[in-house]
């Protein structure tokens, strides 16, 4: 079984305005103590992804393990660490064929169902979201709030990261509420290394 660290910051590209403040925001996080960062691009094509994916694990070497959104190829051909498949992308099971049996695999569930769907799988660790409301996904499913959290604890024994809305004001509650770790896009935005630190702080 994995262990993931408190964090897991995710740098979505859509958020900065050119690759320079895409690559220096991952600086800043690593610098801040992040370990665990998922790189993460609804937009782009393969070509810039894995450019962009090439760069970031340049930049940050081995000091944080990267995380590849969607995509099992770009996660081999970056070399990243792991990839974090959405309800519509490949199965785990698919993913696993192709990552192989070391890589982390992630998965995110929005119900109880789609917890106990994935528990049965080979998955690393589940994601479960969102547990507030939140602006950075498109079309997000209905919120879940920390009961939702706790009703997913109960369900699985797989490592569970909590997502959607999560700031440095609420991150404690889901925690407390079950979750192993928060997963965490808009609130590190602004000066990410300071925010980091924060987090890491407060969840210590
Ligand atoms: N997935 P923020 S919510 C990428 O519910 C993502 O699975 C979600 O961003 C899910 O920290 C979400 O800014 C957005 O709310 C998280």
């Amino acid at each position: 079984m994995i262990t993931l660290p408190r964090l897991y910051a995710i740098l979505d590209v859509a958020c900065f305005p050119d690759d320079d403040a895409f690559l220096g925001a991952a600086q800043q996080l690593a610098a801040g103590g992040v370990t665990l960062l998922q790189y993460r691009n609804k937009n782009g094509n393969g070509r810039q992804m894995l450019e962009q994916a090439r760069q970031l694990k340049h930049r940050l070497g081995d000091s944080v393990k990267l995380i590849m959104n969607d995509r099992a190829d770009l996660c081999l051909a970056a070399e990243f660490d792991g990839i974090h498949l959405g309800q519509d992308d490949l199965s785990p099971e698919g993913a696993r064929r192709v990552i192989g049996e070391s890589l982390w695999l992630g998965v995110s569930t929005h119900n109880s169902e789609q917890v106990m769907e994935v528990d049965k799988t080979t998955a690393d660790y589940i994601a479960i979201g969102p547990v507030f409301s939140t602006a950075s996904k498109a079309n997000p499913d209905p919120v879940i709030g920390l009961e939702g959290v706790r009703q997913a604890r109960a369900l699985t024994r797989k490592p569970l990261v909590a997502i959607g809305g999560i700031t440095r004001a609420n991150c404690r509650s889901v925690i407390e509420a079950g979750a192993d770790s928060v997963a965490v896009i808009s609130d590190l935005l602004r000066h990410p290394g300071k925010s980091a630190e924060e987090f890491l702080r407060i969840l210590r």
